[in-house]
């Protein structure tokens, strides 16, 4: 029996006759088009400028109830924001969706081709990138006062191209013809400094001053993309600067002579915000990175600034009362001693008072353990851009040490390790350190992330700020990465459990009474069936590969990097195409394995990772001993809107991380909520989600964090597995080999070298044995139709708890502290 659909869909604004007006308008009036001569690129455009009538109207409702209000909001600081596409997601928070598509059926016009026509915004790497989109959109569906601030990258992340099996790195232009989006803003130019010296002046009564003479200023110029929240009701704004050559020429530096040469050496105001650095969880290190942090950090305290005093004055009592600022990783971190700057050379106020605004402002989110992802700057570096932030760094450091001394007296070896100054051949700037030193509260992503945050990254700084560290485990939108991506399984949710659950995720809780049932079973696996078609049709178009849409479909999709193993799937795949070569009936439901992942483009053993997959896939493939059994895709150029398209299709959710390495990961969760079954390891928020769905609707397997430390410690050898395990030896050999890289042997041995020679770092060989059982477990689990029915409904049954609406929350009730705001119409 359904249950009575509860109506809470948006209502649509207007009606399809007046969106239908209003796109022709558009057409007409704004894009200087008719529908006799419009493309499908026209279509796009007018149909968003249609919708963004409306969003624009809710902006400046927003904007208006929040002034009124003087509201205390959350701004959230990310180098990254990876929102993909709008127009379909701004259509369903509008409620809008199906008027458009109706309106444009009647102008000839199929609603699923234009969307195809929106360039992603793809102006971050992954995970990271991803969560503050996901954010943004819940802060704006709960109504709550909140701004994201980031770089409006002129290039985001590379195009893939696949060429000959490898990875080829395109530039990407997503606003070649213009984004109907964003809004400028030239009213609210701010200014940023960079290099010069630091003058000491004394002032009254003795009192020292700091004068920072800039060697050049840049222009950061703000663009203002709406963030729609479900429902329409608060539009609340990611802000993204834009680097631009200022008119200000230093006269004061120039007339001092000697600084002409280091001029030279600048960068040049526009090359700031010209492209995305592409490496997911590693710091380059680079000079052009630090001064990207600075620029949107230094644009946006001062848009802060300047709203606040709009309202107070230069009262600076309430500053921590109105504003709080979310660090997402350390990339903004410089923002603490920035707005040291400006309250202390600026403002001039006292340096307490100062550190004591400061440090009731920020809070800091870790999102990783690895150690190559934790940044350090050169002090040198910081000294020549930033002169005056190196003194101030150093002066938080030098009253920080005094509070370790005061905590355990005398321990110079403490007072090394706590230090923001890690000295050595080359002094380098912690960011970590200064991220926890300069927060009032500390997170990280995951449960079991977060206590290893406590027990092994910061342990110290726990014992000396007790209750600072703490869990926000993430999240994401079920707008997006259900009611807009899966619209099958959306409408057949509705129908079974009304249609509240966007906004409240636990509803889908009200599907488990239902997992059993025949008829609800059927209905569930024929939406993943068409989905299966549909991605079956992407992969035909691709890559002109046809796979069987009754195989298993075993997706992993994700940044390339050996933590995330998607070489154990690979060795995988192999092992089990030798099973089939050696015995042509070698029991096995077929199954086609999906790849989409970005290696950076100087990573090299990630780039052989992506070459090998598709070399192997390449054979596997082709032969037709193998009868269909095995199927693989890597799909080229993974991104939000290709994310959209494979993750409703999937039956099986690849997570496989060393146990230990990914604090949390997304992606999992995207998966599970879609109705995927997930093989992974006990890594990140997998733990969690194992506890929700349960034991039985999931398959973990391989070691735990507590045996990868103690097989570290007592010295783990991959040859032992190499030699004790044929079938690893075997297929290691055949990387050698080429068999699959004809004419070219040798072509894929770094992967075997890495895996052997190099020590394993992530303990492939060790986790072999083990996951090539789990998947056995897969495919014998997956023959029983019903039994595999009942656990995929389970599994989005029991997402609720992954919804963004609750690390939101989380957020407000244990960081931000923050109220929602109504909007007055
Ligand atoms: C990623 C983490 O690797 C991933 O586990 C997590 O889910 C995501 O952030 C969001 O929290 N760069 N990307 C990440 O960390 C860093 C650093």
């Amino acid at each position: 029996m359904n249950a009575k659909a509860t109506k809470t869909q948006p209502s649509p604004v207007i009606d399809k006759a007046a969106f239908k007006a209003a796109v022709i308008k558009h057409l007409h009036c704004t894009l200087g088009t008719d529908e006799n001569k419009a493309n499908n690129h026209a279509w796009w455009k007018a149909t968003c400028a249609a919708i963004q009538e409306q969003v624009l109207e809710g902006l400046r409702k927003t904007q208006k109830s929040h002034y009124l209000n003087d509201t205390r909001a959350v701004h959230y600081f990310s180098a990254e924001f990876l929102m993909g596409r709008l127009l379909s997601n701004n259509l369903q928070n509008f409620g809008l969706f199906d008027v458009a598509s109706g309106a444009l059926k009647e102008l000839g016009v199929e609603i699923s081709d234009i969307l195809e026509e929106e360039p992603d915004m793809a102006l971050g790497n992954g995970g990271l990138g991803r969560l503050a989109a996901c954010f943004i959109d819940s802060l704006a569906t709960m109504e709550l006062p909140a701004i994201g601030y980031g770089i409006h990258y002129e290039h985001g992340l590379f195009r893939q191209e696949i060429k000959s099996g490898a990875q080829i790195e395109r530039p990407d232009s997503w606003r070649d013809y213009g984004n109907p989006w964003e809004i400028c803003r030239p009213e609210s130019i701010q200014e940023v400094s960079l290099y010069g010296y630091v003058e000491t002046k004394y002032g009254d009564n003795g009192r020292v001053l700091k004068e920072w003479h800039p060697g050049s200023i840049v222009k950061g110029v703000p663009w203002d993309i709406p963030v729609v929240g479900y429902e329409g009701k608060t539009v609340n704004v990611l802000r993204l600067w834009q680097s631009e050559a200022s008119d200000y020429f230093n006269w004061d530096v120039f007339n001092a002579g000697g600084y002409v040469d280091a001029q030279r050496e600048n960068v040049s105001a526009e090359t700031i915000s010209k492209v995305l650095y592409p490496n997911d969880e590693t710091e380059a290190g680079k000079e052009l990175r630090l001064i990207q942090q600075y620029f949107f950090c230094s644009c946006s305290l001062k848009d802060i600034i300047r709203r606040y005093k709009r309202a107070h004055g230069d009262d600076w009592s309430r500053f921590a009362d109105q504003v709080v600022i979310q660090l997402n990783d350390t990339h903004p971190a410089i923002s603490i001693p920035e707005l040291m700057r400006i309250l202390v050379d600026r403002a001039e106020l006292g340096w307490d008072e100062a550190w004591g605004i400061c440090t009731k402002v920020f809070a800091y989110t870790n999102h990783t353990l690895l150690p190559e992802a934790l940044e350090k700057w050169p002090a040198r570096m910081i000294e020549k851009i930033l002169p005056r932030h190196l003194e101030i760094i150093y002066e938080i450091n030098h009253r920080f040490m005094a509070e370790v001394d005061k905590k355990w007296p005398g321990d110079n070896a403490m007072k090394a390790k706590l230090s923001i100054i890690e000295e050595g051949n080359e002094k380098m700037v912690r960011m970590g350190h200064l991220s926890v030193i300069g927060s009032f509260a500390v997170n990280g992503v995951a449960e079991m992330h977060s206590r290893l945050v406590k027990s092994s990254l910061f342990p110290e700084f726990d014992e000396l700020y007790p209750g600072k560290l703490t869990n926000v485990t993430n999240g994401i939108t079920p707008r997006r990465w259900l009611k807009a991506c899966n619209p099958a399984l959306s409408k057949l949710i509705d129908k079974k459990i009304g249609e509240d659950w966007p906004r409240d995720l636990d509803k889908l809780q009200g599907l488990a009474k239902f997992a059993s049932n025949k008829t609800f079973q059927k209905q569930f696996m024929k939406v993943k069936l068409e989905n299966k078609e549909l991605l079956a049709e992407e992969i035909r178009k691709s890559l002109d590969i046809e796979v069987d849409v009754n195989a298993i479909f075993d997706v992993q999709i994700k940044r390339l990097h050996e933590y995330k193993r998607q070489h154990l799937a690979l060795l995988n795949i192999m092992a089990l195409y030798r099973r089939i070569l050696e015995n042509p009936d070698y029991d096995m439901h077929p199954r086609v394995f999906v790849f989409g992942a970005k290696a950076a483009p100087g990573y090299k053993l990630a780039k052989d990772i992506i070459f090998a997959i598709n070399k192997v896939a390449d054979k596997i493939n082709n032969d037709p001993r193998v009868n269909n059994k095995i199927k693989v895709a890597f799909l080229p150029n993974y991104r939000v809107s290709l994310a959209e398209k494979m993750i409703p299709a999937a039956d099986v959710s690849e997570q496989i991380s060393t146990a230990g390495k990914e604090a949390s990961g997304t992606g999992n969760m995207k998966l599970a909520l879609n109705g995927a079954v997930t093989i992974g390891t006990l890594d990140g928020a997998n733990v969690e989600i194992a506890e929700e769905v349960g034991d039985d609707n999931i398959f973990i397997f391989g070691l735990t964090v507590e045996e990868v430390n103690e097989l570290k410690a007592n010295g783990y050898n991959p040859h032992d597995y190499y030699y004790k395990d044929p079938e690893i030896k075997a297929v290691l050999d055949w990387l050698e080999t080429d068999y699959f890289t004809p004419g070219k042997p040798g072509a894929l041995v770094s992967i075997k070298q890495s895996l052997l020679d190099n020590g394993d770092p992530y303990m492939v060989l060790a986790d072999f044995r083990a996951y090539s059982d789990a998947q056995i477990a897969v495919d014998a689990a997956y023959r029983d139709k019903e039994r595999w029915a009942e656990m995929a409904i389970i599994n989005t049954a029991k997402m609720g708890k992954f919804t963004s609406d609750r690390s939101i929350r989380d957020y407000v009730e244990r960081v931000w502290k923050l109220s929602p705001c109504k909007i007055e119409s």
